[in-house]
């Protein structure tokens, strides 16, 4: 099991959340994702996960990496 953590960005609220939530689960490995709305850092954990195709994803989710 590998965890990475992401400094995303735009995260507003528990819907901002709840979108990265469905987007990243079961994406490219991921079997958990913890979105902290406060600091904008999404916690994934899974398995071979490629931190440039999670990054790419949540950009296109509208939650661009700083
Ligand atoms: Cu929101």
């Amino acid at each position: 099991m590998e965890q990475l953590e992401i400094q995303s960005s735009k995260i507003k609220c528990g819907g901002c959340a709840s979108t990265i939530e469905k987007g990243l689960k079961d994406f490219a490995g991921i079997t958990e994702v913890k979105v902290n709305i406060e600091s904008n850092v999404v916690s994934v954990q899974g398995s071979e996960l490629d931190k440039t195709v999670i990054e790419n994803k949540l950009a296109e989710l509208g939650y661009p990496v700083v």
